[in-house]
């Protein structure tokens, strides 16, 4: 028999997570698109679920994506790709010509892999100087990024064009920690005069029907943030 995927089937779908995390956050914005029904599933990382640890035993991490009769999935773009698949006409994000949707994909995986990261470095780094090096290259992505989206949106509202598509949902599930990360350290991330049209696509994004209640509000990401940066006990040295 044909193997469909019918809604009653995705009601059985459970998605572990971190409110404050924008790569389960992205995941939450991918199934309310795809009108998916899910159980969210809160994780302390303080004091991991057996389930988490046995569905995602290498890297401990959420997102996992759990599903009856099926291996668990871990990693939010291959969740997304995954979903993607599965459900193609529920709201198609990636365009369906191969080569389109590499480049798309490489986009993704840049701010991934060059953009975000430096929120993290910027926490790590101590000195003065060097969170200035940081933030000036913080700056210099975003000039980087207002220009992807100039040429992916083509005058259109969203990088997917008419509508929310796959870097709408990458970079959008960011919106909040670049809002934390400016106050925190007082710079302006994104703004009027050098990045225009993120700073419009930004309150579009936030105010987008699918997307509100998936982004925490920022209390949340501030207790995020004091539980990254608190004092842990030295490691054990087992010699
Ligand atoms: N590359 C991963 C990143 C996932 C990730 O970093 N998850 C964090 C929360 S934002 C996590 O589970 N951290 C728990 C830990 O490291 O113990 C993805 O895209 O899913």
């Amino acid at each position: 028999m044909h193997q469909s995927h019918s809604m009653a089937e995705t009601s059985q779908i459970k998605l572990l997570g971190s409110v404050a995390s924008p790569f389960v956050n992205r995941v939450q914005f991918v199934l309310n698109l795809k009108s998916i029904n899910y159980e969210y599933v809160e994780e302390d990382f303080d004091n991991k679920s057996e389930l988490l640890l046995a569905s995602n035993p290498l890297l401990k991490r959420v997102p996992v994506l759990i599903q009856p009769n099926k291996p668990p999935l871990c990693e939010s773009r291959i969740i997304i790709d995954y979903l993607e698949e599965i459900f193609p006409d529920a709201y198609k994000l990636l365009p369906s010509d191969p080569a389109d949707r590499a480049v798309i994909q490489f986009w993704a995986y840049y701010i991934d892999t060059e953009f975000f990261p430096l929120y993290g470095r910027l926490r790590k780094t101590p000195d003065k100087e060097g969170k200035e090096a940081l933030k000036k290259q913080i700056i210099e992505q975003t000039r980087v990024l207002e220009k992807t989206f100039v040429k992916f949106s083509n005058g259109k509202p969203y990088f997917g064009g008419d509508d929310v598509g796959y870097l709408d949902v990458i970079l959008g599930c960011f919106l909040g920690w670049t809002k934390f990360v400016g106050n925190f350290n007082n710079f302006k991330i994104l703004e009027e005069i050098r990045t225009p049209k993120l700073v419009e696509w930004s309150n579009r994004i936030l105010s987008h029907e699918h997307f509100k209640g998936v982004i925490p509000e920022q209390e949340k990401l501030m207790d995020f943030y004091k539980w990254l940066t608190r004092a842990r006990p030295p490691p054990r040295v087992t010699t």
